[in-house]
């Protein structure tokens, strides 16, 4: 029914499309149902069979009873599954040794993705240090820097383990989405805002699935940012444990090699 969604590749996503699904039923039953009786209503107190108007009102049933039963319908998709699928997100967020934990940093107009590398720590930034060649601000001169994995517009992800995301920008405001993954987050200046998935898809069993071998996860920038928002636009790439693990160890081999 939602052949128009981009393929899920989150494990939470069939959670969230469920519910989309089920919402755009009530909708449509709903259009349908107040548009019939707004037509109705249109024909059965039409001027020409009450020349007078009634100061009394209509006395039917029918409407209060449709709306406590729309209203309960509503209810249940509430309490039945988006509380619960909220309750999920928020709970508490991956940590340790399974989760992957990266910072993004939202400028106009791009993705500025951080890793902590190997010791696991980010490294200090400051607003001052911001430049073309460095639009994080990372200190390489502090310690827990020198280690420390940076991109523009690529965010490379292992398969089947828990991301985490701190979200931020220098800037603006702007929107962090990636479809495939049912993940949409709004990224505000000052403010460092998690989020968290995980994908389990790669970009190549992504490719077969389409038959489109030049397929990319996009990042989509869903909050208009600016004259240049049309391309703020980032890639995800979602590897295996093995190419992820060799990604970064080349990422690693090219901060020491100058
Ligand atoms: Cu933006």
């Amino acid at each position: 029914m939602l052949s128009y969604m981009p393929l899920q590749a989150s494990t939470h996503a069939a959670e969230i499309d469920q519910m989309t699904i089920l919402v755009h039923w009530l909708m449509l039953v709903m259009f349908v149902g107040w548009g019939a009786f707004f037509l109705f209503v249109l024909f059965r107190f039409r001027k020409g069979a009450n020349p007078r108007a009634s100061y009394v009102g209509a006395k039917g049933k029918l409407a209060k009873s449709t709306e406590i039963l729309v209203a309960i319908i509503e209810i249940v998709l509430l309490v039945g599954y988006a509380i619960p699928a909220w309750a999920t997100r928020v709970r508490p967020l991956p940590a340790g040794q399974e989760a992957v934990i990266v910072r993004v940093v939202g400028t106009q107009f791009a993705w500025n993705v951080h890793y902590p590398g190997a010791d696991g720590r980010f490294g200090r930034t400051d607003v001052t240090l911001v430049s073309s060649d460095n639009p994080i601000g990372l200190d390489r001169r502090d310690p827990t820097a020198k280690d420390d994995i940076t991109t523009i517009n690529q965010l490379t992800l292992p398969v089947n383990r828990p991301v985490l995301v701190h979200l931020t920008s220098l800037d603006v405001i702007h929107s962090f989405g990636l479809y495939e993954m049912r993940i949409k987050q709004d990224v505000i200046p000052g403010l460092d805002i998690p989020v968290w998935f995980i994908p389990n898809v790669t970009t190549d069993e992504m490719r077969q699935k389409l038959g489109k071998p030049d397929f990319e996860y996009e990042i989509a920038c869903s909050q208009l940012c600016g004259l240049g928002h049309f391309r703020m636009r980032g890639f995800v790439n979602v590897k295996t444990e093995a190419d992820y693990r060799s990604w970064l160890a080349d990422e690693a081999k090219a901060l020491t090699t100058p």
